[in-house]
Formats: structure tokens, C-alpha cells, sequence
């Protein structure tokens, strides 16, 4: 079994999805980032970068415990280990690995960027709204480009690029996406949402998800001082 320490957040949701799709048996552990969980020793022991999703496989490649952090990584090892969504060929795999790096590298920060921008800052700067919110238009066009000529993000097959791109799409609306300028990539969102197992992993933690919006303490800890304690 498993053990995943995680919220429901874009990056959690890439391993709740990815676990889902696999049926491997897991166990959750909720990391409440808001509440600070993401600094406790235990936590930092798996996850050092104080961030969530992490994972222990009791029976990792040599058949000793493994730990990991960084969801790309994760996802990566998940895909190996059930020999799934890496693509078929070594041509598939590395070009799976191409667009996850594209993902874990671009659009993961800056459409983050955006969403931070445009909602959580306390004060409203023209500069890096307007910055992160074209960075990430711009994203959205690589995306919608190659998806005009592929069915999925890697090419014709449902990759682990498909699983770390979309839960971070699913907040369009904050990033200042509208869909009509993407047609190619709604396509791919709605056949996406609708798969069973990205259906059930977007619920894992769910319940437990808070807004951030009138929460001071959660943004303090997200965004504030604590971040930034020598630990
Ligand atoms: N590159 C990391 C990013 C993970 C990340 O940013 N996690 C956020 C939630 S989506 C987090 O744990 N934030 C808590 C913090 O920064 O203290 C990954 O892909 O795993």
C-alpha cells in the first residue's frame, strides 16, 4: 500500500489521478498546507522542498521502502512501476518525458504565477498580473497548437503529460482562460474530465479543501514568513 501525503491541489491531483488510473492501493495522508503540516520534521523527512504530493512505496525497485518528492518524478516512477502512460516505443517515452518537463517547468509555475496574481496578492500589480496572465495565453497556445495535431499532449496516446497538465487547467477561470481561444485543448479538457479515474481522483481530499480567501493564517504560511524559516 502506497502512502501518499498530499492535498487536493493541482499537483496532489496529478497522483490521486495517476494512482487512480494505475488501481494501485494507496493510502492518504492529509498534508493541511494552510495549517503549516508542510513544515513538520516528519513531512520535511519525505518532502524536504516543504511541499506536497510525496509518497512512500514500502516496495520500492530493490524492494526497500522508497520515498519521493516532486510530482513529475512521482508520476514518472508510478508509470514505471506499472509499465502504463509512459508511451510505448523509446521515441513515446521521451517524448512523454519532453512534454511533462514542458509541464513541470512551465506550466505549473506560471500559470500558478497567474492564479497568485490575479487572486491571492494582497495588492493588485498591473506588471505581474499582466505578465503571467500573457506567459500563460501563450501556454495555452502550445498546448492547443499540438493538440490540434495530436489527440493527446505526447501523441496519440493518454500519457502522464495528460495527467500533469490537466489539474492544472481545471482553474481556467482564475487564470484569465477564456476556452473559446483553445478549441483543441477544451476537446482534450472535456474527454479528460470525463475519464472514471480522473473523475474519482479530482474528489481525493476534496472535503478537506479550503479558500484561501478569507484565511490569513493559511496565506501566511503559503505565502508569508513562514515560508521562509531556516528549518
Ligand atoms: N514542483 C512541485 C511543486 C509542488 C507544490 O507547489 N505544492 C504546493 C501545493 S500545489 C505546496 O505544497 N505548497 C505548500 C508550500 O509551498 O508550503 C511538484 O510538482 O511536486
Amino acid at each position: 500500500m502506497i502512502d501518499v501525503y498530499s492535498a487536493a491541489t493541482p499537483n496532489g491531483h496529478k497522483v490521486h489521478i495517476m494512482l487512480e488510473e494505475c488501481g494501485l492501493p494507496y493510502r492518504i495522508h492529509h498534508i493541511d498546507i494552510g495549517a503549516g503540516d508542510q513544515f513538520k520534521p516528519e513531512f520535511l523527512a519525505v518532502s524536504p522542498n516543504n511541499k506536497i504530493p510525496a509518497i512512500v512505496d514500502p516496495d520500492g525497485p530493490d524492494g526497500k521502502p522508497m520515498p519521493l518528492f516532486e510530482s513529475g518524478a512521482i508520476l514518472v516512477y508510478l508509470a514505471s512501476k506499472v509499465g502504463k502512460f509512459l508511451g510505448d516505443s523509446d521515441r513515446d517515452k521521451f517524448t512523454t518525458l519532453q512534454w511533462l518537463m514542458f509541464q513541470m517547468g512551465g506550466v505549473g509555475p506560471m500559470l500558478g504565477q497567474a492564479h497568485h496574481f490575479r487572486i491571492y496578492a494582497p495588492e493588485k500589480i498591473n506588471y505581474a498580473i499582466n505578465r503571467y496572465t500573457n506567459e500563460t495565453k501563450r501556454l495555452y497556445g502550445v498546448i492547443d497548437k499540438q493538440l490540434s495535431k495530436n489527440a493527446y499532449l505526447a501523441g496519440d496516446q493518454y500519457t502522464i503529460a495528460d495527467i500533469a497538465t490537466f489539474p492544472w487547467t481545471r482553474s481556467w477561470k482564475n487564470q484569465g482562460i477564456d476556452w473559446d481561444d483553445y478549441p483543441h485543448a477544451k476537446r482534450w479538457f472535456d474527454e479528460i474530465s470525463e475519464r472514471p479515474a480522473v473523475k474519482r481522483g479530482v474528489e481525493v481530499l476534496a472535503n478537506a479543501r479550503k479558500s484561501l480567501a478569507d484565511d490569513p493564517k493559511a496565506k501566511e504560511m503559503l505565502f508569508g514568513t513562514a515560508q521562509y524559516a531556516k528549518r
